[in-house]
């Protein structure tokens, strides 16, 4: 019956789009995006402290010179993505 072989050609179209689909962002990246809100594909300091809530600017400093491999100031998305905030 042309009915029942089309819903088997759908029901696997579904199944390997099921297996190989993927998210559209990694947690981490999607936490990176989120962070950096002026959209300067860095996250400072200050966006650090605003996203995650941290009490104080310093402490929000200290992460970013921790993480800060290239010490520019502020974290690439690859510094993000070592951080325990990724
Ligand atoms: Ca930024
Ligand atoms: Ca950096």
């Amino acid at each position: 019956m042309a009915n029942s072989k089309l819903l088997l050609v759908l029901l696997v179209a579904v199944a390997v789009s099921v297996v190989t689909s993927k998210p559209v962002f990694k947690r981490s990246e999607n936490m990176f995006l989120k962070s950096d809100t002026d959209f300067d594909g860095y996250v400072t300091a200050r966006e650090l402290k605003e996203g995650f809530e941290i009490a104080s600017q310093h402490i929000a400093n200290g992460y970013v010179a921790k993480y800060d491999t290239d010490k520019n100031g502020k974290l690439d998305s690859a510094e993000f993505y070592d951080s325990p905030f990724a």
